[in-house]
């Protein structure tokens, strides 16, 4: 895994004086679509074992060592994850890691939420969705994402997140 630069978090414990011009911390929104709240009780073979709040902790404590701040939600109402795509915009997150699970394969609204706000983002799924279902093959994120990565388990929202909090990025 790459390691969060020494600058990141290091480097500030040592100041003394906080620094006028200090840049805000670099803030990144996780979305989990619908049933994503049922990580780890059910289908472990397709989904893991690991809770959505284990998930959780992990990308905010990885994101706190590049000095960001890290924000997850979810939901299983469509217009609650469009509200929050809405508000992203105002509270000036600079990404958008989202799994929008079944919504992947339905919503052009959700997709229209993220394109009408501007926010670049990550379209992550924990299982290789081309290797399931037909159905599940399409998907109305893939091409207004930045990237799209899919059946790395749960490693590929740090592999996001990594990615997103990338200084060029
Ligand atoms: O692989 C993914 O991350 C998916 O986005 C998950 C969605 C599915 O509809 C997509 O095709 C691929 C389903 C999320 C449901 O999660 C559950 C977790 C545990 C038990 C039951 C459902």
């Amino acid at each position: 895994m790459t390691k969060p630069p020494k600058s990141a978090a290091g480097a500030s414990r040592q100041r003394t004086k906080p620094q006028a011009s200090k840049a805000a911390a670099r803030r990144v929104l996780v979305l989990h679509g619908p049933n994503l709240n049922l990580l780890g009780t059910r289908e472990p073979h397709i989904y893991g074992s690991e809770t959505l709040d284990d998930i959780n902790q992990r990308l905010a404590q990885l994101g706190r060592g590049y000095g960001a701040v890290v924000e997850c939600f979810q939901s299983n109402h469509e217009g609650a994850l469009i509200e929050r795509v809405h508000a992203a915009k105002a509270q000036k997150y600079a990404y958008i890691i989202i799994n929008p699970a079944g919504y992947t394969h339905t919503s052009v609204a959700l997709r229209d939420a993220l394109t009408g706000v501007g926010i670049p983002f990550i379209e992550v799924h924990i299982s290789n969705v081309h290797a399931r279902e037909p159905f599940r093959h399409h998907s109305y994120f893939s091409a207004v994402a930045t990237g799209t990565i899919c059946g790395l388990g749960s490693r590929g929202y740090d592999l996001a997140l990594q990615f997103a909090l990338q200084p060029k990025n």
